[in-house]
């Protein structure tokens, strides 16, 4: 890209936003501590970490356990849930039917929901006609969420509120897009793939099989991808409500926007680098080392100086870290298990694993950050890749398709429960500066 032009403008907001820094560094070192309200300095500067100001009884997130999914942990949800006929893996339409009531399906309670979601995954060609008209070389994500907006014309939420609805008949036209959305998204997703990646040539759904298995069938991709889509659908759908997409998503959904208008936002803030497309970055990453060692595997050795150079260089090491969790995440065990049985001996795998025995002591010698273990983004790639999904940009648009579930269950119970429009208070720099040297906010204050 061209270097943009610097216009007075923008050198005065430079130095503007260089002079006001260190401000914000103060307070953060010295007044992080200092009450206002309920919540310190730190945390109104610092994203709300570990502020509770958010209900969900879809998924708790465990700093040291981990996620549970309505109370299960991830090994006890895969084995409580129905499994698809000849199949290691549960049917993600039983996850939804458990995501939504807290209730473990039937066998038949979920086969009515794979009937429903057939029923439901028609895409309107005018979203195709869309997605054909934006350049080819558009990230998919964008493609993702910009499918998901123009179909908003659909929402039945929408419709209903605009004949006038009562607010306790909320939940039900909210669950109505959400359930048309995640039958729908799958196929969306796959004729991204396709369009993007294979010539453009579609494969149309098969009738006969389940979410994941159609999946699989509309990528192209032989089993056991079919298992790999529904174990990387249910593990990425929920991590509680906190997350950006999920936070997103709850948002934008409590100004009583519909469930497409809702989505969509959150796939947005999926689409950051430190939030979902870290899984894309981690597949960049691992492939670059690759490169450098000419397709050999690095040592311990090799691998911490790959790993220092880039703290060296101001990036952050993807994969690793996490906002919540202080231990290795469950996410990334669960598909760790699943590459030991598969794919033991695939050379990628073997460095994610030298990257697990490495990366937690760099980071814990680098000092930063207050969780050295990797998230569910550093393994999930590897997956991918080994199965010929190469196209690293993708991965984050499989994450979308599998946090459709959680947060589209979180925003029908959102109506349900009737939850208000969020709107948080904001403060001043200067208030803040006032507060800290008062020891505090004291509760007459404006
Ligand atoms: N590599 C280098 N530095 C890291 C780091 C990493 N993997 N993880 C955290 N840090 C740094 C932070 O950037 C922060 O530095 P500053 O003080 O200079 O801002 C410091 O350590 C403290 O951060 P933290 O409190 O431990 O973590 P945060 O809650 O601020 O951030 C997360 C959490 C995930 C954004 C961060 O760990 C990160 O950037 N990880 C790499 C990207 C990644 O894997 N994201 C995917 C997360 C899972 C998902 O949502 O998909």
């Amino acid at each position: 890209m061209n270097e943009p032009k610097k216009t007075s403008l923008k050198l005065k907001l430079q130095e503007k936003i260089e002079a006001f820094r260190p401000r914000i560094t103060k307070l953060n070192k010295e007044f992080g501590n200092v009450q206002i309200d309920t919540v310190n300095i730190g945390q109104a500067i610092g994203g709300a970490r570990d502020v509770r100001c958010l209900v969900t009884d879809i998924s708790y997130l465990d700093p040291q356990e981990g996620i549970r999914f309505r109370g299960k942990t991830i090994p006890e949800t895969f084995a409580a849930l129905p499994k698809v006929p000849g199949s290691d893996y549960p049917f993600v339409e039983g996850f939804w039917y458990f995501l939504l009531t807290g209730e473990v399906p039937t066998l038949a309670q979920t086969l009515e929901v794979v009937q429903d979601f057939r029923a439901r995954s028609q895409v309107p060609q005018y979203v195709f006609d869309v997605l054909r008209a934006m350049p080819r070389d558009t990230h998919p994500m964008t493609m993702l969420s910009t499918a998901v907006l123009a179909m908003q014309r659909e929402s039945k939420f929408a419709h209903r509120y605009a004949e006038g609805m009562k607010k306790n008949d909320y939940w039900d036209p909210m669950y109505e897009d959400s359930t048309d959305l995640v039958a729908r998204l799958p196929v969306i997703a796959a004729y991204i793939y396709r369009m993007k990646y294979k010539g453009d040539i579609q494969i149309a759904p098969n009738p006969e099989l389940d979410m994941g298995g159609n999946f699989a069938h509309m990528m192209g991709i032989a089993r056991p991808y079919d298992d790999v889509a529904r174990m990387y659908f249910i593990l990425h759908s929920d991590h509680e409500s906190g997350n950006v997409s999920a936070h997103t998503t709850h948002l934008v959904a409590s100004a009583l926007s519909d469930a497409y208008y809702s989505f969509s936002a959150g796939l947005n803030g999926l689409a950051g680098p430190l939030h979902g497309l870290a899984n894309q970055e981690v597949l960049s990453w691992v492939q670059g080392v690759m490169k450098k060692m000419g397709g050999k595997l690095p040592s311990d050795e090799e691998l911490e100086k790959f790993l220092w150079d880039t703290l060296n260089s101001g990036q952050v090491v993807p994969g690793y870290g996490h906002a919540v969790l202080r231990k290795t995440d469950p996410r990334y065990t669960s598909q760790m298990e699943f590459c030991q049985k598969y794919l033991p001996d695939y050379p990628m795998f073997k460095l994610v694993n030298a990257i697990y025995r490495v990366a937690p002591k760099v980071l814990t010698a680098h000092g930063k950050t207050k969780n050295p273990w990797p998230n569910v983004d550093a393994q999930s790639g590897v997956i991918q890749y080994y199965y010929g999904l190469t196209e690293y940009d993708f991965y984050t648009v499989l994450f979308g398709v599998g946090r459709a579930l959680g947060v589209l269950a979180n925003i029908t119970w959102d109506r349900g429960l009737g939850y208000a429009i969020e709107r948080p208070k904001s403060v001043t720099t200067e208030m803040l500066e006032k507060w800290a040297l008062e020891g505090g906010r004291k509760p007459a204050a404006g």
